[in-house]
């Protein structure tokens, strides 16, 4: 492949809701564009992007895979993503490292709950973003209810550059609003057909307005000519794309391949080239700055993915993002401050991969070798400190307990699941000591499977999931005192320990405060610390479901000792025994972990979605119109929400999505605290 200069590269994502038909688009632009002789194929297994066993079982796309196309001098680098919600993370990572992104769009579904929220990826990261309306040859498709449905539901301000027609509800061909040129449904090229001559003027003169309502002189020349030259039309649209106050829509088909070349030759035109990128915020070590791409300057790149790769084994793909290397180049992963020798390095392409003796700004490239290097770490030159501003990947929202099936592989699961967690920002492996056990979060049920069969397939270790125990937290609600005496006196030496505590309820989130105010000397200050020790022993596992206490306040204030059977753990065990009656003395009560939840719904399933929650405990905070669908918050116990990722998916024919974040810990209601210690004692027994 030849070396081609940052102005001459363009980075697309393509991205959208799951099965809208993304994968097989990527596959017909490697055809159209010559890369590939033959059309790749997700259904029979062939696809240049879906080209792992595991995505191919699945018959969805579980990561970002790359495509290049050379087309007019210019090299494009096709990025397809997941659109399952599960395999976001990566859909994230590309569009970060994108020059702009392609969201396609199914052509009878029109706008669903995925297309949102991918638009909102490129919204949130200002990337350029062009709109692919797909499968207009199904029977239902119809182009101008899914303009209108992206109008009301994404933005407004889209024209069609290119559309397709339909002959007595049958798709005949794709229309180039700019050219004029059209092309049947096989692909060849037609005369404009008479039938759809005004919709084309209609259109291309909404796009000369648009071009040149972004330039006076663009906005001159249309009021002399009542037009614009084609290279004003392209000053302009660019411009409007750049700044994302315009969104193009192209339409065709996928599979056969119908309207690709139009998409091809607009790539260039349209989407700003990597110098022409606005500037990335990072920091140098002392403050935060911004980095104007330029290709003379120093190397950075962004590690934006990590894969394990049949032939090359553990590969990161990164994006220059400043400055070039040549040839092998030791250089600094600033993040993780460790150096690392960039040798072996390639431009990807389907299956394929191709040497690279050259990286310049805004290319794309898979790297192998790496010692230490993941997902989301800086490279830059030996000596640098720059750190670009870190991806924020989604938050998990799908929580399991682990362990191995065969006791004794614990820490081959350990290491092979922190493996796992170090190649993929979204999935989370912790030992939690409060509740005894190890979890694994991720972005859904899917997400947790197919890594589990990844552990499986490079370890061996097979492994059982199950709910996880709830976090409860025990607290007091009133003040209350009392005493212990711990005495044993008979035979050898004795043991003597003699102490009064009372207990105060604390705000929540104080933790815990010990006071000694004992006078006198009636338990030596030598004591005291055995004394606060016992206590909080005893806050480990409180009374009521054996839980973490927190929120109390324990003075310790009076007592007696023995000059020779008082001892450091006399004393502990008296306060721990003591603690723990005069804490069922101060009305204790159980907290648990509440979570704020963000659902987002197609209208039409929202009191189903409502009254499920409300049965759960939950509490509607709020509701609000997101288009054609509702956000809804709620706060909503922990304990309530295990694999609702599943439960929602049945609920909403699987267009609902939600995430959810911490919010605090709140009283358990009578009735349940029960439940939860009878559950509790039983566990004891
Ligand atoms: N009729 C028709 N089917 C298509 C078209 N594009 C994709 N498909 C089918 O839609 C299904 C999902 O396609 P895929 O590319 O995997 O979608 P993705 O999940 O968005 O990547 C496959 O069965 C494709 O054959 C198209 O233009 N027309
Ligand atoms: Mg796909």
């Amino acid at each position: 492949m030849k070396n081609y200069n940052s102005d001459k590269l363009r980075t697309i994502a393509v991205i959208g809701h799951a099965s809208v038909g993304k994968t097989s688009l990527c596959d017909s632009l490697l055809l159209k564009g010559g890369t590939v002789e033959r059309l790749g194929s997700v259904d029979n297994g062939t696809s240049q992007f879906d080209y792992t066993d595991e995505s191919r079982d699945r018959k969805h796309s579980l990561s970002s895979s790359m495509g290049i196309v050379e087309h007019d001098g210019y090299k494009i680098n096709i990025m397809d993503t997941p659109g399952l919600t599960d395999f976001h993370g990566a859909t994230i990572g590309s569009v970060i490292v994108s020059d702009g992104v392609l969201l396609v769009i199914d052509g009878s579904d029109g706008v669903e709950v995925g297309t949102l929220k991918t638009w909102d990826f490129a919204a949130g990261n200002d990337k350029p973003l062009m709109i692919w309306v797909n499968r207009v040859d199904r029977d239902n498709a119809d182009f101008k209810r899914v303009l209108e449905d992206i109008k009301k539901h994404l933005n407004k301000s889209v024209v069609p550059v290119t559309f397709p027609v339909k002959d007595n509800g049958v798709f005949t061909a794709v229309v180039n609003v700019l050219t004029g040129k059209a092309v049947d449904s096989e692909g060849k090229e037609i005369p404009l057909p008479d039938s759809v001559k005004d919709d084309t003027e209609m259109y291309r003169m909404q796009l000369v307005e648009t071009a040149a309502e972004t330039d006076e002189k663009l906005m001159e020349s249309f009021f002399e000519n009542d037009t614009l030259s084609e290279e004003e039309m392209n000053t302009g649209l660019k411009k409007a794309i750049a700044t994302r106050s315009f969104f193009p829509i192209f339409s065709g088909l996928a599979i056969p391949p119908v309207g690709q070349e139009f998409l091809l030759d607009s790539i260039p035109v349209f989407i700003p080239s990597p110098l022409e990128a606005p500037s990335i915020p990072a920091n140098d070590g002392k403050n935060d700055i911004e980095i104007t791409p330029d290709p003379s300057g120093p190397f950075i790149a962004r590690v934006f993915n990590c894969k394990v790769d049949t032939h090359m084994g553990e590969i990161v793909f990164v994006r220059v993002q400043n400055g070039s290397i040549e040839g092998t180049t030791d250089v600094s992963n600033t993040t993780k401050n460790v150096s690392e020798r960039l040798g072996n390095y390639y431009f990807i392409s389907g299956g394929d991969r191709i040497n690279a003796d050259k990286l310049v700004t805004g290319d794309i490239a898979a790297v192998a070798k790496l010692k230490n290097t993941s997902t989301n770490d800086t490279l830059g030159p030996k000596g640098s400190n720059i750190i670009l501003k870190p991806i924020v990947f989604p938050e998990p929202v799908y929580r399991v307990a682990i362990a191995p099936k065969d006791r004794g592989h614990e820490d081959k699961m350990g290491s092979g699941l922190s493996l796992l967690a170090a190649q993929d920002p979204t999935l989370i492996l912790r030992n939690e000591g409060e509740i005894g056990q190890t979890t694994l979060s991720g972005m859904g049920e899917l997400h947790l499977k197919v890594m589990l069969s990844r552990l499986k397939d490079s370890t061996g270790v097979e492994t059982e999931t199950f709910k996880p125990r709830i976090a409860y937290h025990e607290t007091i609600t009133r003040k209350a005192e009392g005493s212990y005496k711990h005495k044993k006196q008979t035979g050898g030496r004795g043991q003597y320990g003699h102490v009064f505590i009372r207990l105060e309820p604390l705000p929540r989130g104080e933790g815990f405060v010990f006071e000694s105010k004992v006078v006198g000397g009636n338990v030596p200050t030598n004591f005291i610390p055995a004394v606060e020790k016992g206590i909080v022993e005893a806050m480990k596992n409180g009374p009521i479901s054996k839980s973490k206490v927190v929120d109390i306040k324990a003075v310790v204030y009076d007592g007696s000792y023995h000059p020779v059977d008082s001892s450091d753990m006399a004393f502990k065990l008296a306060s721990r025994k003591c603690f723990r009656n005069v804490m069922l003395d101060a009305g204790p009560s159980l907290l648990e972990p509440i979570v704020n939840l963000e659902v987002t719904v197609p209208d039409e399933f929202m009191g189903d979605v409502m009254s499920d929650l409300t049965s759960r405990r939950g509490r509607i905070q709020g509701i609000e119109a997101e288009g054609a669908f509702q956000l809804i918050k709620a706060s909503i116990p922990e304990a309530e929400l295990f694999q609702y990722t599943s439960t929602l998916k049945s609920l909403t024919q699987a267009r609902g999505s939600f995430s959810q974040s911490f919010e605090g810990y709140k009283p358990v209601p009578r009735d349940i605290q029960k439940k939860i210690m009878a559950a509790a004692e039983e566990e004891e027994e």
